[in-house]
């Protein structure tokens, strides 16, 4: 009888160190720490603590903030300007806190889920234009080319396919991508293409690496360039705010953000 009441108990206190444990497993889990909740903490969420209501697991948004990172963004307060997109629910703090995903960063992982862009053809159709326009460039000067190609297309101030926006043609009825419309241009990439050039294979290479988001945007967001600074297509205008300017090579590229107001 006795024995057996001293066992019942040892399984008491067994079964009620595994409940704390089991509890407290959802909280760690989620990279958090139980304790209570009087002590100051970035984040508290509740339900996934054992114990009281008052104890509850502490997540610091540096943990928090993880699940932003994992997705290539930031976190920030939403009345900080970002060159991508703002989305909830990856932040540790308050609600205005939001993580800023560059453009770039939704551009790959579209191509990551569907591989739409990363075709042989497309591989031609910007490959021309970065022949055209920068083939006298770096490797990096180059794909920063391609990728403001790309990053137009999931951006709202330009066409949403490839073809229209490599296609695009000014008010004026020019393309957007000047060396499309002259002549000699267009010879000479059937030229270097019939060769197989290696002026040829380096628009091909930076081509690729951005279509298919082998290698990253060395301009984060770029979408438009020039050859001097300043200069109209790199300027802030009544409704678009030229962000994170960078040169690379002989161009200056920047990102374009809506203007506010
Ligand atoms: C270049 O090649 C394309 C396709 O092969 C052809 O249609 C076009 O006429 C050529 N253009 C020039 C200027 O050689
Ligand atoms: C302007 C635009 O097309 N934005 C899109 C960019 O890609 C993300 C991810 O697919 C979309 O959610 C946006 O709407």
């Amino acid at each position: 009888m006795q024995a057996r009441g001293l066992l019942n108990g040892c399984a008491l206190i067994l079964l009620f160190i595994i409940q704390t444990a089991t509890g407290d497993t959802r909280c760690i889990q989620k990279g958090g720490k139980c304790q209570e909740n009087s002590i100051p903490c970035d984040n508290y969420q509740s339900g996934l603590c054992n114990g009281g209501r008052t104890r509850q697991c502490c997540i610091s948004n540096q943990v928090a903030d993880k699940r932003c990172m994992d997705k290539g963004g930031k976190c920030q307060q939403t009345s900080v300007s970002c060159s991508g997109a703002y989305r909830s629910g990856l932040c540790g703090g308050s609600a205005s806190r939001k993580c800023c995903v560059p453009q770039s960063v939704f551009i790959i992982s579209i191509l990551a889920s569907s591989g739409k862009l990363c075709t042989d053809a497309n591989f031609q159709t910007v490959g021309r234009v970065v022949f055209g326009e920068a083939r006298g460039e770096t490797a990096r000067g180059q794909l920063a080319v391609a990728y403001s190609i790309v990053n137009r297309i999931n951006h709202s101030g330009y066409p949403n396919t490839l073809n229209a926006v490599v296609n695009q043609k000014t008010a004026g009825g020019a393309y957007q991508y000047e060396t499309l419309g002259v002549a000699a241009h267009t010879k000479a990439w059937n030229v270097t293409k019939k060769g197989n050039t290696q002026e040829y294979k380096n628009a091909i290479k930076a081509s690729s690496d951005a279509l298919c988001g082998r290698v990253s945007d060395p301009t984060t967001c770029a979408t438009d360039y020039c050859a001097y600074d300043p200069c109209s297509a790199t300027n802030s205008n009544k409704y678009w705010t030229a962000t994170n300017k960078i040169p690379i090579g002989r161009h200056y590229f920047v990102c374009r953000v809506k203007a506010s107001g």
